[in-house]
């Protein structure tokens, strides 16, 4: 087989890569490792900023989103029995919109369908070639038969635990990490979210965010051991786990039901650099993780996709290599500040377990300052928003 950019992963990075690329004839071929089923079964991310929007627009797939995704104007944080809320349009002419990342991946995959799209599931054994000549290629196995892929440019967009990354020689790649010593449980219920808005509150049991995905189906989040099993939380126990982590007026007013999904994500934070080596690309979860609180995961991976794309269009299209010279340095500059977002608001409102009192008062005041203080609020919104690309 023969393409111009050999994807690997079908994941959000890797399907809105290969249809934007799609938009300006620029052929490409997905290689996945799992089925189409099971990358539609995962439950992950609900906050879209609107660079993310605007370019699910641009690969258009972004009808049902904007029928469907609900627009929010800000978000509120708790602390303890106090809670406040950030506007957004104070600080920012831009939303967020709330849409749940599964349904992005089904658009995408409707739309590579739809414009005939080259996608290849359940590959095994994937591997990298030639990465640092013109002529790199890509090999793997599909129902147990080798088969090899030529390409001029290979984006490895197969997450964290993916091959791509360690293409890149070990010499050469500097890692940056940082775990937390708690995860976060989460569970979908069809039940009507506690509150129209997201609601993140820290509290000295813990910390708890409640998300939705809709009118009728509600995403909850409590910090958790790190050591726990998602099997080993009944229901009961996580609802009043999660009560417990909320203001007392918004606990009152929540309603439970049967957990139609339940999973633990541990929290991390992780940067690779260079996110390029010779003909190879790395985009998303294959290069950077941010722990979940800031909402950032799913859209650094599209913003990695925005610089990717127009880098290949440039050099593909018009000869220019300038941008796609420097993707690693342009993506790392807008990746470290999501970064920086996340580990601040990870580390603001979650319990520690060996955190002292003195650490605990300074978490308590910083709070304090941000409900209290109007630049605090602008630089929380500004971040949360999305910073600009
Ligand atoms: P993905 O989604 O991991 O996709 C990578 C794909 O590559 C495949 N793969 C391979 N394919 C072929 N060969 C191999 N050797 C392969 N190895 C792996 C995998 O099967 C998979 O299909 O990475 P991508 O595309 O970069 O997308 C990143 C996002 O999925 C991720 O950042 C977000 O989900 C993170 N995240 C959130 N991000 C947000 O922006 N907002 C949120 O609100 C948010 N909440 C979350 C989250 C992630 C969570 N978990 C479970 C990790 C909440 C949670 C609980
Ligand atoms: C979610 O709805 O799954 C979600 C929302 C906001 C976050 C993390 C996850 O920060």
């Amino acid at each position: 087989m023969k393409t111009t950019v050999a994807i690997i992963g079908a994941g959000p990075s890797g399907l809105l890569l290969s249809q934007l690329l799609a938009t300006r004839g620029i052929d490409s071929i997905v290689l996945e490792r799992q089925s189409k089923a099971h990358v539609l079964g995962r439950i992950r991310a609900g906050v879209l900023e609107s660079g993310t929007v605007d370019l699910l627009r641009q690969a258009g797939c972004a009808d049902r989103l904007t029928r469907e995704g609900q627009v929010h104007d800000g978000v509120v944080l708790a602390d303890g029995d106090t809670q406040f809320r950030i506007n957004f349009s104070d600080h920012i002419d831009r939303p967020v919109v709330v849409y749940g990342q599964t349904e992005v991946t089904r658009d995408l995959f409707d739309a590579r369908a739809a414009s005939g799209g080259h996608l290849i599931f359940e590959v095994g054994n994937v591997a990298i070639h030639d990465a640092k000549t013109d002529a790199p290629y890509v090999t793997f196995e599909k129902d147990g038969k080798p088969d090899r892929i030529d390409c001029a440019y290979v984006a490895g967009c197969d997450g964290f635990h993916g091959v791509s990354r360690k293409t890149i020689p070990a010499d050469i790649r500097r890692e940056y990490e940082k775990t937390y010593p708690f995860g976060w449980l989460g569970v979908l219920s069809e039940t009507p979210p506690v509150h129209d808005e997201l609601i993140y509150a820290s509290s000295d049991t813990g910390f708890a965010l409640c998300s939705m995905r809709h009118a009728t189906l509600s995403r909850y989040y409590i910090q958790c051991d790190i050591n726990d099993r998602a099997e080993d939380w009944a229901d009961d126990a996580f609802w009043t786990a999660l009560k417990q982590n909320l203001p007392p007026e918004t606990a009152a007013k929540l309603i439970t039901g049967p957990s139609i999904e339940k999973s633990i994500a541990p929290l991390r934070s992780f940067v690779t650099e260079p996110m390029q080596w010779g003909r190879l690309f790395l985009c998303g979860d294959a290069a950077h993780i941010v722990p979940p609180t800031g909402a950032k995961g799913l859209n650094t991976a599209a913003s990695d996709v925005h610089y990717l794309f127009h880098a290949l269009q440039d050099q593909i299209l018009n000869g220019d290599s300038q941008a796609l010279d420097h993707y690693s340095e342009t993506a790392l500059a807008r990746v470290w500040k999501a970064e920086r977002f996340s580990w601040w608001l990870t580390s603001l409102m979650h319990q520690f377990p060996q955190q002292s009192a003195f650490d605990q008062r300074m978490r308590r005041a910083e709070l304090d300052f941000l409900r209290s203080n109007t630049a605090a609020q602008s630089v929380f919104a500004q971040n949360y928003v999305g910073l600009p690309y």
